[in-house]
């Protein structure tokens, strides 16, 4: 992953002005986001925004979208509340917000945004020098569509606990919750992914620009997910090429899309090499994409063992991908 220095700024190929990177990190320290404007020009982000929208067209009309933060859908969350809430909310029907997945099998133009140098430095500044792309997809908010419950990113990373206090056990946690899920005050546990979210028109605070809680992320709670939200948030607003980048823990959720235009942010979400990926790219990468990606781009996709984790077999994970035979098959040497 690249290097970088907070003092230095990282200018972007194409006509744009330089990134304050210092000014952003310092921002991300103090709040758990930071808004980086001017990232994409107007004519990347048309080129950009053209090809989301044809897509999303597309899978719309083949009946393939999957569609969230409906009314009826939200009604249901509540009802869940009780016990444990629905993990399947996107597949509800009544959705309203187009939600699209695998965007790096859905054009080269997509595809670049994740190795963006800028996406890149602030991913490292955060989680280190070993991190992996979690996924990266598409949230279309429109008019009808209802706030998101307030949630973290990384609501599946473990809380901390004292000797003898209860806890939830790890494969019991749960992307929403109501329940109390904190861990004893002061402690906080680390970054362990973090997100970028490409603006490709503006986000305003009328049309469901994200909403925020700064400084959550240094919190040792995770949010009550109830909707109305139970706490205070902004609105992450910006011009469209602008990007919010924001930390795993940092609670927010999707705004409330109250114009007659659709608000598109394009979500890049990175992770600790430890943590297991939103998508799983190894099923579900086309392989046309596969055959052009670079090891370097392999690596961010997880191609590539960590510490011997991910590993496949002796060879290295490479060698094997270019040889396309991912596993040593039953063998034996024959007697003589
Ligand atoms: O689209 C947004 O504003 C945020 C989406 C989000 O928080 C999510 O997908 O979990």
């Amino acid at each position: 992953m690249p290097k970088g220095d907070a003092s230095v700024s990282i200018q972007q190929p194409g006509p744009r002005v330089a990134i304050d990177l210092a000014r952003a990190k310092a921002d991300y320290e103090r709040d758990g986001y930071c808004i980086i404007p001017d990232v994409l020009s107007p004519s990347e982000v048309a080129e950009v925004r053209q090809r989301v929208v044809e897509q999303a067209e597309a899978e719309k009309a083949l009946g393939w979208a999957r569609e969230d933060a409906g009314p009826t859908q939200l009604k249901k969350v509540l009802e869940d509340q009780a016990g444990a809430l629905r993990e399947s909310v996107p597949e509800i029907q009544g959705g309203v917000n187009q939600r699209m997945y695998f965007l790096l099998n859905k054009g080269k133009v997509l595809r670049d945004l994740v190795t963006r140098p800028v996406a890149l430095e602030l991913a490292e500044h955060v989680l280190g020098e070993n991190f992996l792309l979690s996924s990266f997809g598409a949230n279309i908010a429109k008019k009808g569509g209802v706030p998101e419950p307030l949630h973290r990113d990384n609501w599946w990373c473990p809380m901390r606990f004292r000797k003898g206090d209860a806890h939830i056990k790890v494969g019991d946690r749960k992307r929403y919750s109501v329940e109390p899920d904190s861990a004893p005050k002061d402690i906080i546990m680390p970054a362990c992914a973090c997100n970028v979210v490409w603006m490709l028109t503006d986000f305003t605070e009328e049309n469901g620009g994200t909403r925020l809680v700064p400084g959550s992320h240094l919190l040792p709670d995770n949010p009550d997910s109830t909707v109305p939200h139970k706490v205070p948030t902004i609105a992450a607003t910006g011009k469209a090429g602008s990007c919010i980048f924001f930390d795993g823990r940092l609670w927010h959720g999707t705004g409330q899309n109250l114009t007659d235009e659709p608000r598109i942010g394009l979500l890049a979400f990175y992770c600790g090499p430890q943590f297991r990926q939103l998508e799983n790219f190894f099923l579900g990468l086309d392989p046309a994409v596969l055959d052009e990606c670079s090891d370097k781009f392999r690596d961010l996709l997880g191609y590539t063992p960590w510490f011997f984790y991910g590993v496949a077999d002796g060879l290295s994970s490479r060698k094997r991908l270019r040889a396309r035979e991912p596993w040593i098959p039953e063998m034996r040497i024959k007697g003589p």
